[in-house]
């Protein structure tokens, strides 16, 4: 088959056609619904593809994806695809509603202004004993850090079950924000075996004092993702989006879907944060990847960037979505990772602070130290000589 047959059959696959010429598919509807390949360059192998918007349920990011990202990934006629970008008209982005906080709120949020927001996950992942992960959690926030999440597998098991944690870790934040006179906050991991379970989960945490929860939005799928953004129209949680199971479908370059698409999705239904990755940590996804997915993240009119696959995207007023960079960070990658990404997102650190080898205090004290050299403009081998934490944080990882 040809490069524009193949083509043409994922129009159609896509969205009217089937293997054959149905009689049933009239010149009328076929006129008005059918759509169009506008453009097919087979060196490149990149297609794209215009869909009239009656194809779709505009308000419904499953209904999209069934189709723009459904059968046409498994036509034996077709031996890999991967959906790179969905460029939206404004009729359909402003069936979203965005944000609710996004970086203007979550920083409002936390009372800080300029410099990154810092946070760790409790480790171990799992295994802490619901007061022994409150008190992880209560060093973080005494050494100095803003933000505290659970880890993307730990939700509401017999060891550290989920009231239990909530419960007990806000009340030492509560007893952090005294000592420090800084605000903390506490993600705790909402997702859940059922919608139901998920927003009673994140309704436990409203009562009890909390402000954020965080989600695993891949595993727990779209429609949980727009229910929990219409019941946070009243919650006004912060949400924090785990992107886990996102490289299942995202790394191969020649199958699967996009980060940039995840993002995207992420951004119109409306969580406040999600991890893009960090360029320099342990996990893949590199400086041109991570740079084009904050342009996603904050950009109000995004250009189309053919060598990144970004199409334009005007976002019609949607609140941006805060970049989380996250995944194997010490306080030694905090130069390179804010010249890549800036200032205006979170930086979080697990291993980088409960392995610091005077603790999870002194690890906490040595991101903030690092973060404070980056801002203050001094060399943060210099900033060491005088900040024992980040010294020794230095000693033990180097500078990356
Ligand atoms: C980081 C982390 C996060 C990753 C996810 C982990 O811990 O908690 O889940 O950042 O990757 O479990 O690995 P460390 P990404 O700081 O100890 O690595 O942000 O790329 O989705
Ligand atoms: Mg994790």
């Amino acid at each position: 088959m040809d490069f524009s047959e193949a083509c043409n059959a994922l129009a159609g696959e896509s969205s009217i056609d089937t293997w054959s010429d149905i009689l049933t598919l009239s010149p009328e509807i076929a006129a008005k619904i059918k759509p169009h390949v506008f453009e097919a360059d087979e060196t490149e192998k990149m297609v794209k593809v215009a869909y009239p918007t009656q194809l779709f349920e505009i308000g419904s990011i499953p209904q999209i994806l069934s189709a723009l990202a459904g059968n046409i990934f498994s036509m034996k006629l077709i031996s890999g695809l991967r959906l790179q970008d969905i460029s939206f008209p404004g009729e359909v982005m402003q069936a979203y509603d965005g944000p609710e906080f996004g970086v203007v709120g979550v920083r409002k949020l936390l009372g800080v202004r300029d410099r990154p927001l810092c946070g760790t996950i409790v480790k171990p992942k799992v295994g802490l004993k619901s007061k022994d992960h409150a008190k992880v959690a209560y060093d973080s926030w005494m050494g100095g850090l803003d933000l505290v999440k659970d880890d993307e597998n730990l939700t509401d098991q017999k060891f550290n079950p989920f009231e239990q944690r909530v419960t007990e870790t806000l009340q030492l934040r509560d007893k952090a924000e005294e000592a420090t006179g800084e605000k903390k906050m506490y993600m705790p991991n909402i997702t859940a075996p059922t919608c139901r379970e998920m927003i009673r989960r994140a309704e436990f945490v409203k009562e009890v004092g909390g402000e954020y929860v965080m989600i695993d939005i891949i595993p727990v799928g779209w429609s949980a993702l727009q229910t929990l953004r219409e019941e946070n129209r009243s919650l006004k949680l912060a949400l924090h989006a785990h992107r886990c199971m996102h490289s299942a479908m995202t790394r191969n370059p020649k199958q699967g879907v996009s980060m940039q698409v995840i993002a995207k999705l992420t951004r119109m239904i409306g969580l406040d944060q999600l991890h893009i990755g960090t360029a320099v940590g342990k996990m893949h996804g590199g400086e041109a990847e991570v740079s084009s997915l904050l342009r996603t993240c904050e950009g109000r009119e995004v250009s189309e960037d053919r060598a990144n696959h970004v199409l334009a995207q005007n976002w019609h007023g949607l609140n941006p979505l805060l970049a989380v960079a996250s995944g194997g960070l010490q306080p030694g990658h905090v130069p390179s990772v804010m010249r890549i990404l800036g200032k205006d997102i979170v930086m979080q650190f697990g291993g980088g602070v409960h392995a610091h080898p005077s603790g999870t205090v002194a690890g906490a004290k040595a991101v903030r130290q690092a973060i404070d050299s980056v801002m203050a403009g001094i060399d943060i081998t210099e900033y060491a000589k005088s900040h024992e934490e980040l010294f020794l944080a230095l000693e033990k990882w180097g500078i990356k």
